[in-house]
């Protein structure tokens, strides 16, 4: 079995020692942070997401799997942030009002901070007028929003609506994503921008603040 396949495989078993061992052994052999993330943590928690659907496992078992994701993500989090000191724009992140998942969310900051935007991570559950509120103290380029749920993306709409109300909707740029989440939706909301992973959610930022 490759390191990927054995870190998939702890990862889905939730089995943390082994995860970290092998997450270790990973970078020793020389694979870098990025391919670690796809091919072992990202295929495993996509496995897991299936198999949820499928009904063969249930919540408790997805927390481990989350929970054993993230501890990995410690490791690889400094791998990802060597490099750039020059902050190219302030993002204010979180997931939506109802929305408890932040495996996504999380990614997406870590790895836009990688790249050298500075990120002010709200967390979880995020109504519309804590965005506001903190929008109007950080004074962010980019206010992002993750939700992993249906029934939490309507939250979407109600933070571009209270940020309008607010009038400093035109002072900031919106982008939303997490796996529900479509292009399409985000033009029915009126968001600028919209990205499906963490890698093009870094180009999308890039774009919408025309930095090539
Ligand atoms: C892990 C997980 C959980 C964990 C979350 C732990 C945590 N700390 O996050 C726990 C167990 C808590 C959980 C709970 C629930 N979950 Co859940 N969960 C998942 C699971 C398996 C994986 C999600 C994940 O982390 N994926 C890995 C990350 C890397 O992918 P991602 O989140 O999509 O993020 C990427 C992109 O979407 C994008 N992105 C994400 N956010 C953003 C933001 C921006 C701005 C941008 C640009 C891009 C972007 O970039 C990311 C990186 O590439 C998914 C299934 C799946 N495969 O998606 C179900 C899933 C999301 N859960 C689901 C459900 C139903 C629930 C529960 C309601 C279950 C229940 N009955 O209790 C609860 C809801 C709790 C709540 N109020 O939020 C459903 C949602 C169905 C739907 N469409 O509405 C899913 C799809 C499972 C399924 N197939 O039914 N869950």
């Amino acid at each position: 079995m490759s390191h990927f396949e054995t870190l998939a495989e702890a990862v889905t078993k939730g089995d943390i020692t082994a995860a970290l061992a092998e997450t270790q052994s990973a970078l020793d052999a020389g694979s870098t942070a990025q391919e670690i993330l796809d091919k072992g943590l990202i295929a495993a928690m996509d496995d897991m997401g299936k198999r949820f659907s499928k009904g063969q496992i249930f919540v408790p078992q997805m927390l481990r799997s989350a929970k054993t994701m993230k501890e990995c993500m410690k490791v690889l989090e400094p791998l990802f942030q060597e490099g750039d000191v020059i902050s190219k724009g302030k993002v204010l992140i979180g997931t939506v009002k109802g929305d408890l998942h932040d495996i996504g969310k999380n990614l997406v900051s870590m790895m836009m901070e990688g790249a050298g935007f500075t990120m002010i991570d709200l967390g979880v559950d995020v109504s519309p007028e804590k965005f506001v509120e903190k929008t109007q103290e950080v004074e962010p380029d980019i206010v992002a929003m993750s939700a992993l749920l249906s029934t939490t993306m309507p939250s979407m709409r109600k933070t571009i609506e209270a940020l309008e109300t607010a009038g400093i909707r035109q002072k900031v740029k919106v982008m939303i994503g997490g796996a529900p989440v479509t292009e399409r939706y985000a033009h029915q909301i009126e968001a600028d921008s919209y990205a499906s992973d963490a890698g093009s959610a870094v180009s999308k930022a890039e774009g919408l603040l025309g930095i090539s």
